[in-house]
């Protein structure tokens, strides 16, 4: 915690020194370096097309209740002279842990560093890192690309009593000291820097879906038929006409097959293709199905 603190002052006494810059960020003004979540799936969490992650919690058993995340920067102009990630997850029903140095959970980090330093708050729901830079220069990549490897690893263990909804696990932004930095370096030639905060596209969260039963299983009978779709269907039908899909919470989240957190004809017609093709023989998940 201490050299944490250490680290983000030495951020903020460098952006004190910030020039105009020239050279590569110059022709790239509208550049922006990324940082990005890559969550793991697991029999009770389910990782959706477009990267949410599905937890039925009717599968918790109470010892195997999380999954594994990573997180990662993507830096395309190679640029990055010091890194600090932070995130948090805002509910007390999901428990940030495990955060893991990427040298100890895949055995490479995304630049050359002798420290990487990493800061578990199990007590606030926040966790951090920092990839400090010492000199004028960028980062040594490890690999071709700054996300070839993660930043850190971590894990989110989901309460079994979560109430169905939408949740996040999101990249800290917005007040200063306590959100993500990367500080763009040029070499010792042109000693400016350049300093970005990843937020809103550049740091997008990992949206977690709970409910207590399978995507697509409406009714919760176990199984998806018709009928499920037609359910789906007859709620867009109601939210258009009064607002209401009249679905519980547990359904809503449920019938949203393209976990984009609205109910529409398409989760309709989603699943009525999916159940179409189960009819002739499809023997995928409803989570493997939708995946191409
Ligand atoms: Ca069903
Ligand atoms: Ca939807």
């Amino acid at each position: 915690m201490k050299r944490t603190s250490c680290v983000l002052s030495m951020a903020a006494a460098l952006s004190m020194m910030i020039i105009p810059c020239s050279g590569a960020a110059e022709n790239n003004a509208d550049y922006q370096p990324s940082l990005y979540f890559k969550p793991i799936e697991t029999n009770e969490s389910q990782v959706l097309k477009n990267g949410t992650v599905y937890v039925n919690t009717s599968l918790l058993t109470g010892e195997n209740n999380s999954f594994n995340a990573e997180a990662y920067i993507d830096d395309d102009q190679k640029q990055a002279g010091h890194v600090i990630a932070k995130w948090k997850c805002e509910s007390e029903y999901i428990a940030l842990g495990n955060l893991t140095s990427p040298i100890d959970w895949c055995g490479k980090a995304p630049y050359v560093i002798s420290d990487i330093y990493i800061t578990d708050h199990p007590e606030l729901n926040k966790q951090y890192v920092s990839y400090p830079g010492e000199t004028y220069d960028p980062l040594t990549l490890v690999g071709e690309n700054s996300d070839d490897y993660p930043l850190a690893a971590f894990s989110a263990t989901v309460d079994s009593d979560t109430p169905a909804g939408r949740y996040s696990v999101e990249f800290m932004s917005g007040e200063y000291g306590a959100q993500c930095e990367i500080l763009y370096k040029y070499g010792r030639l042109d000693t400016s820097f350049k300093e970005f905060f990843p937020a809103g596209e550049y740091a997008k969260p990992i949206n977690i879906s709970v409910s207590d039963r399978m995507l697509g299983d409406i009714d919760n009978d176990g199984k998806i038929t018709g009928s499920d779709a037609t359910m789906i269907l007859s709620a867009y039908t109601n939210i258009s006409s009064s607002g209401e899909s009249k679905l519980t919470k547990e359904q809503e989240i449920a019938a949203d097959i393209d976990a984009d957190g609205i109910i529409t004809g398409s989760d309709a017609t989603l699943l009525l293709r999916y159940y179409t093709a189960l009819s002739s023989g499809e023997e995928r998940s409803v989570y493997d199905y939708f995946l191409e």
